[in-house]
């Protein structure tokens, strides 16, 4: 050892450098250099956009060491990787994300405040990528923070859609569609990738030959070829120095023009296929649940899925492996159906550009896949039809025969005879048109298959796959869904995460079973008096915004009622209402009513072509304009419908909240995220037997839950019967009032109409059970508003709720992922050099 060489390098440690050193000089110096350099501007001239980018350049500096020293350890020690492929990710904002688990919020702040700038403004100037609809998508990104945050090394494939989840405005009452422009003023989070760019094949047709050695082989001769460029951003953990990859995968045209036709004369055919190959990650489709077969939905399926299979093998291979062992060092989990096709993608890959045999690129690919089911409802099933798949991927319908082949010989010699089975097993549904089963090609080439609930996982076994339960039972397991502690407390609970950490430290953020340490401080009336505190303060800072966004006063001394999700109608908002229209009633029989004064908040985008759901937007906003303008109401009754619900709204409504309403018809909300952020933040829930509900309930306490309705035994045993919604209706006047006084046009100017289609579904076919349910629930909502009366009784059992949350952070999930499914564990990743993890 060389003593005065060692000095020198430490000496040399000491100086900080512009883009990793952390003192508040540094920081503040970074962005001005930013600011002029990156952006191009001078104080004079900039935006506050300008300063947010330089802002954020400052951050990604200060990710990028992490980051790459994190793919280098992985390149060197040949780690498994998990990939986690989906085609929805409902990121949210980085850059406070950013400064959190960097641990670097403080010194930020100051460098902001001494440029003469605020924190919180730069931030709210941060455009969300919205690049997914609802809970599968924000799961997604609750994962991605998990793994990093569990040092797993992991990538989460998937589209960088130019056009996300649409923006949503409220016009009279009405929901209208404005195109995402998320990308417009640049992404400063992520780095393009083109020297990685792969090519996907659509369409043409397949031949066989005959190789050297006279082996029997196929080609498929696209029609066309699209080309993938991957984009990364890094996803830092929670102080580690993990920082993994979300690669999303933008399509562009192989050359910018067809030349041939160029030079024959025709100039807009030749752009043509160019625009075409671009169109093909444009936009997110919209629909929460139910998909339709869209073609260009299938488009992009396959090409994300394609591009980065191809993509793993490329790492695979260039770290001189040979396929025989991929499965070893991936582990590939399907979001859903959503890239299902990768099952037949990657024996295509396989078989026909790595020459293995059927049998051991079958073996590879079952233990590789991985599939989660997200969803019971029927109507999302994804299914394509036979012709429109033949014709975009004949190559993947002749190896989807094939498996079909094979496994339908597995099934008639378990099954000798039995053609039901067959038919009901098949990956090819025949029965009347015929189609793709992709949730079969995700269950036969997976080898495990996973709910997001425990009654999730049971009903699947039960109902949707029962004759794949029946036949593989080995397969089948739960991952009950979590939520990230992180973004879902300490970004946006800052408060109450500084009240739980003067408590009981701060471990809690990485292990979030210490939370159950705050049931020590439950008799103690300083520390509930602090905890009240905080949510009075959270809950007039959404008084505020809702003031300065819609004009309505509401008081954060009445008891905040929230339902924000996605518009649908089994998760029943319009249940909701009719508790709404039934208070007002109840005041305007009885002005002098004692009742609990409550606002309810009411925020989710509809799919646009959903009528029933846009009508339930209006009926909302209608019921809200009569009950906000009623003098004899005054402040007893509220009703706010917040537009453009997404991850960043969320954020401020979960921790104003002291109800949560997770009211779907039993057996249909496979587990519900929402619920979990709302109870971690201290609101008490009232819910039925359905989903993650049911765990919460187990955690919390029964006493610390409102729960209500029929469960799916019930709900079974009534259909069996014959439900008719008309006998509540008659039966019970309060119903009766509530549904005749929309129906007589009061809500709608006189227009009787309006609401028709809405209110005939219910009178009529009633699918979702709100009337069986509303005796219920109204029970349930006086229990609600008398415990909401005891200040005391309601803090603790706020408390309790946070306090036994521990379950439902995604860090257990992801636990149990890697133990049950990817046999993966943690690689800790050293840095190297002069910079250190925590600054
Ligand atoms: C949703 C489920 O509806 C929700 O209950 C669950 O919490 C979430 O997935 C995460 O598991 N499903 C979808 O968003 C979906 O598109 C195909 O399912």
């Amino acid at each position: 050892m060389n003593p005065p060489l060692n000095q020198m390098l430490q000496s040399q440690i000491q100086i900080e450098d512009d883009r990793t050193g952390l003192s508040i000089e540094t920081l503040r110096r970074a962005i001005a250099d930013n600011l002029f350099y990156i952006q191009g501007k001078f104080p004079a001239i900039a935006t506050k956009h300008d300063y947010y980018m330089a802002l954020a350049y400052t951050v990604r500096d200060r990710l990028l060491h992490r980051w790459l020293n994190t793919l280098e350890v992985y390149l060197k020690q040949d780690v498994k990787l998990v990939c986690y492929l989906s085609a929805e990710y409902l990121v949210g904002p980085h850059l406070v994300n950013n400064l959190i688990n960097l641990g670097i919020y403080e010194q930020i702040r100051q460098a902001v405040e001494e440029s003469g700038l605020n924190l919180q403004q730069l931030i709210n100037t941060e455009e969300e990528p919205g690049l997914g609809n609802g809970g599968l998508g924000r799961l997604a990104s609750c994962y991605m923070d998990s793994l990093a945050s569990l040092e797993i090394p992991a990538i989460g494939y998937g589209i960088r859609y130019e056009f996300g989840i649409f923006d949503q405005e409220i016009k009279d009452g009405w929901q209208v569609e404005i195109t995402d422009k998320w990308l417009q003023d640049g992404n400063p989070w992520e780095i393009a990738r083109p020297e990685a760019a792969v090519s996907v094949k659509f369409g043409g047709h397949t031949e066989s030959y005959l190789d050297d050695q006279g082996n029997y082989r196929v080609r498929w001769l696209p029609e066309y070829i699209v080309k993938g460029i991957p984009y990364d951003t890094p996803i830092l953990g929670y102080k580690v120095n993990t920082a993994n990859s979300m690669r999303l995968w933008t399509s562009e045209a192989c050359e910018s023009f067809d030349f041939q036709r160029f030079n024959v004369g025709d100039y807009y055919g030749a752009v043509d296929r160019k625009v075409f190959s671009e169109n093909l990650t444009k936009v997110l489709y919209p629909n929460d649940e139910p998909i339709k077969g869209k073609e260009l939905r299938l488009q992009q399926q396959y090409f994300f899925v394609s591009c980065s299979l191809q993509d793993m093998i490329r790492i695979h291979l260039n770290e001189g492996n040979t396929l025989d062992n991929f499965a070893e060092k991936f582990a590939v989990q399907l979001n859903d159906t959503h890239p299902s096709i990768g099952v037949a993608e990657l024996m295509r890959l396989l078989i026909d550009v790595h020459y293995y045999p059927w049998e051991k690129a079958w073996e590879i690919t079952e233990k590789t896949f991985g599939f989660t089911n997200h969803t019971l409802l029927p109507e999302a099933l994804e299914r394509w039809p036979l012709g429109l798949f033949g014709h975009l991927l004949p190559r993947h319908l002749e190896i989807i025969y094939e498996i079909n082949k094979r496994f339908l010989d597995q099934v008639r010699l378990k099954y000798p005879g039995n053609n039901e089975k067959l038919s009901s097993l098949s990956l090819i549904d025949e029965r009347g048109d015929k189609y793709v089963r992709m949730a079969h090609l995700a269950c036969v080439g997976s080898h495990k298959i996973n709910g997001v609930a425990q009654l999730h996982s049971e009903l699947l076994k039960k109902t949707l796959l029962k004759d794949f339960y029946e036949l593989l039972p080995e397969k089948f397991t739960n991952v009950t869904n979590g939520v990230t502690p992180r973004r879902w407390m300490v970004v946006s609970n800052p408060e109450l995460s500084q009240l739980i950490s003067s408590k009981i430290g701060e471990n809690w953020i990485k292990n979030l079973d210490e939370l159950r340490k705050l049931e020590g401080f439950i008799d103690d009336g300083g520390f509930r008096q602090q905890w009240r505190e905080v949510k009075r303060k959270v809950k007039q800072d959404l008084a505020q915004y809702i003031h300065d966004k819609l004009g309505i006063i509401v008081s954060p001394d009445s008891l905040f009622d929230v339902q924000v999700k996605r518009l649908h109608e089994y998760k029943r908002q319009h249940l909701n209402v009719l508790h709404i229209i039934t208070l007002y009633n109840r005041i305007k029989q009885n002005p002098n009513l004692d009742i609990t004064p409550r606002t309810f908040i009411f925020g989710g985008k509809a799919a646009p072509g959903y009528h029933q759901a846009k009508l339930i937007i209006k009926l909302i906003n209608s019921v809200g304009d009569i009950v906000n303008h009623d003098p004899e109401i005054g402040e007893r009754l509220k009703v706010v419908f917040l537009p453009d619900y997404n991850v960043t709204l969320g954020q401020r409504v979960y921790p104003a909240a002291d109800l949560s309403e997770q009211i779907s018809t039993a057996g249909k909300e496979a587990s519900g995220t929402g619920n979990m952020k709302f109870s971690l933040n201290g609101a008490l829930t009232i819910g039925t037997f359905d989903g993650a509900n049911i765990e919460i309930r187990e955690e919390v306490g029964e006493e610390n839950f409102f729960l209500f309705g029929l469960k799916t035994e019930e709900i079974d045993q009534l259909r069996a019967q014959g439900y008719n919604p008309q006998d509540y209706y008659n039966s019970n006047p309060e119903l009766k009032a509530a549904i005749d006084l929309i129906n007589s046009g009061f809500f709608s100017h006189g227009d009787g109409g309006l609401f028709q289609l809405l209110i005939n579904s219910l009178l009529y076919l009633d699918h979702y059970l709100l009337f069986a349910d509303y005796q219920s629930y109204l029970d349930c909502q006086e229990r609600v508003s008398q415990a909401y009366k005891d200040q005391e009784h309601w803090t603790r059992m706020s408390i309790l709720n946070t306090a036994r949350m521990g379950k439902f952070s995604s860090d257990r999930s992801i636990r149990e992922y890697c133990d049950k499914i990817w046999n993966t564990s943690p690689v800790p990743i050293q840095m190297k050099d002069y910079v250190q993890a925590d600054g």
